[in-house]
């Protein structure tokens, strides 16, 4: 009873930030995003009657105890579902480069889901698995649906998961990522989720959702890129907006952050189109049409404090691998 599975890692052109039901994970709001080619979970599972405890290692090495029990809670999930009461031995190697401050609980969520059911011989539909992986970590059940995936947000369990809007070869375009440095969570995304009621612009940012969600999908299927860009843009600042002003203020940009967003503001001008998108950490997503990446990245490699430049297309969802 083993299996393998890869799942992408996706960056939200609209953001998840706020649940509705931290339990279940339901969000406040839909969200819509995009699945990442260079940057993936590979993870095995495997029930085994000669294993006394669930066994958990994450890139080669065995994981913290809270980091354990999130994983054994969602193996509980799948074990519960299959009727099986067999421990596990979870392998799972992320491709991204340690220390870059890249988030992993979206793909390893839905590659652990992905592996975990189909080692535990149950045959889930691709939303089944994103309900699944959503109660795991939110934004894992973008990972699961393949391309540009809308997460509609629902009000139930069983309402609330994502699907794909376009397969990965629907429209050019690419997520250039600046890597400007790690800098530790002091805050990490589950528990900042929690602080969204305490921003007096939450409210706001809520009662404009709909209609943006309803835009950036118009812009997508007209492959409006300047509409599209400037949507993801607005709504990253927005999103911010309500991180800086909750309490505590929860601040995400260093110094590099901030020129970058500049530099690609001053770079539009110029008439060489992108348009930057941040999620909860320092690194800028920098989003062009595909012919546009050489000169953003030569643009890019010239700045100070850029450790690394990652170029991601449209990637497909969860897969297994054997
Ligand atoms: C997103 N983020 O839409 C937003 C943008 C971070 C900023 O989804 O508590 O790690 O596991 O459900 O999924 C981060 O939230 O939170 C996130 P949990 P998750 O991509």
């Amino acid at each position: 009873m083993k299996a393998t599975a890869k799942a992408p890692a996706n960056i939200a052109f609209i953001k998840y930030w706020g649940k509705r039901n931290a339990k279940l994970r339901l969000p406040m709001n839909s969200s819509i995003s995009m699945n990442l080619t260079e940057i993936f979970t590979i993870t095995s599972v495997e029930f085994n009657q000669n294993l006394k405890e669930d066994l958990v290692r994450i890139d080669g090495k065995i994981v913290s105890d809270k980091e354990k029990e999130r994983v054994v809670k969602h193996l509980n999930r799948v074990r519960r579902l299959a009727k099986i009461r067999l421990k596990a031995k979870v392998e799972s190697h992320n491709n991204f480069p340690k220390g870059t401050g890249l988030a992993s609980s979206a793909s390893g969520f839905a590659a652990l889901t992905l592996a975990a059911s189909k080692a535990a011989k149950l045959n889930l539909t691709e939303k089944q698995l994103s309900i699944l992986a959503r109660i795991g970590s939110g934004s894992a059940c973008r990972s699961v649906p393949s391309g540009f995936v809308e997460w509609r947000a629902g009000n139930t369990n069983e309402s609330s998961y994502a699907h794909s809007l376009y397969s990965p070869d629907y429209w050019g375009i690419c997520d250039v990522i600046a890597i400007v440095g790690r800098k530790s969570k002091k805050v990490g995304s589950t528990e900042g989720h929690a602080l969204v009621e305490s921003s007096p612009f939450f409210k706001i940012r809520l009662s404009g959702m709909k209609k943006k969600v309803d835009e950036i999908k118009m812009a997508m299927k007209e492959k409006n890129f300047s509409k599209f860009g400037e949507i993801l843009e607005k709504e990253a600042i927005n999103m911010h907006s309500v991180m800086m002003t909750s309490e505590p203020a929860l601040y995400y940009w260093t110094p590099e952050t901030l020129k970058i967003m500049l530099k690609v503001i001053e770079w539009r001008d110029q008439g060489l189109e992108s348009y930057f998108t941040i999620d909860a950490g320092p690194n800028v997503h920098i989003i062009c049409r595909k012919q546009n990446v050489d000169k953003i990245k030569a643009r890019l490699v010239k700045l100070v404090g850029i450790k690394q430049v990652i170029i991601n297309y449209p990637a497909e969802g969860a897969r297994i691998l054997k």
